[in-house]
């Protein structure tokens, strides 16, 4: 199965400049770098060291994802936050888990066996609680981490669950006037439908310079509006 590493950028070419040369480009099959608009020098970045790139039309991390699918060539997609979220040395053994038990999606837990992330403050770590414990509770999971961004999965796994569609999203995007992701819900929904999921560990150190871009209250209402209604809904 051939791996494309999804690499998300919005104004993040001083953590870019530390974190992309630590990535061996031989573990994975194809590196696309997916940009919301950045305008620091993450894109010229990219082309000075010959990263594939593509600059999304639509704002927001789902419409990255959405318009960057036909732009990745791989069967499998490991989403990464080069922002220094994502520890490089930990990428490896996800690779390795994915591949060793066909799993449809492997999770790198910033909360895998008891750690604890350093990016964490008090409402995130709170949250990030309280929706892994929400979507075990109803989906009947065991996750540790429902949400990180740093998680492998079959391609397919997006169709089948729907993700690339604008429907699961659109009512409370408007809602809560925001655009959410689709790491959520892919949790959630690939546990109803009791697909082979697994978790590595994912430390998650300190964001290293740029800026935050997390909607605690937007994204938190909009994720667990998402929770509730597929928890009830969806099939
Ligand atoms: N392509 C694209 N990337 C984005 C967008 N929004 C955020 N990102 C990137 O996605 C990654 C995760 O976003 P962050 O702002 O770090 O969000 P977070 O990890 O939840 O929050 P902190 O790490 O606590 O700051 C980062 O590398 C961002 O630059 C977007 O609209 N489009
Ligand atoms: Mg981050």
């Amino acid at each position: 199965m051939k791996i494309t590493l999804v690499v998300l950028t919005l104004n993040e070419y001083e953590s870019m400049q530390e974190i992309m040369p630590q990535i061996d480009r031989s573990c994975v099959d194809q590196i696309l770098v997916v940009d919301g608009g950045s305008t620091d020098g993450t894109i010229e970045y990219c082309q000075e060291h010959g990263y594939e790139y593509y600059i999304q039309k639509k704002k927001g991390i789902r419409h990255a994802y959405t318009e960057a699918l036909e732009h990745i060539r791989g069967d499998a997609i490991l989403s990464f936050s080069p922002d220094g979220n994502c520890r490089v040395e930990d990428m490896a053994p996800l690779i390795a888990k994915f591949r060793e038990g066909a799993y449809d999606l492997v999770i790198a837990s910033r909360y895998f066996d008891g750690a604890k992330s350093e990016d964490d403050d008090l409402i995130t770590s709170f949250g990030n609680w309280l929706f892994t414990g929400t979507v075990n509770l109803l989906f009947g999971a065991h996750y540790t981490d429902a949400m990180t961004i740093y998680r492998l999965y079959r391609k397919q796994i997006v169709y089948d669950l729907e993700l690339d569609q604008d429907k699961p999203y659109e009512t409370f995007e408007k809602w809560y006037r925001t655009t959410l992701s689709w790491e959520p819900m892919m949790s959630a929904r690939a546990a109803k439908r009791k697909l082979r999921i697994g978790e590595t560990l994912g430390y998650e150190p300190a964001r290293i310079a740029g800026v935050r871009k997390l909607q605690i209250i937007r994204w938190g209402l909009g994720y667990y509006s998402q929770f509730i209604r597929d928890w009830l809904f969806w099939k």
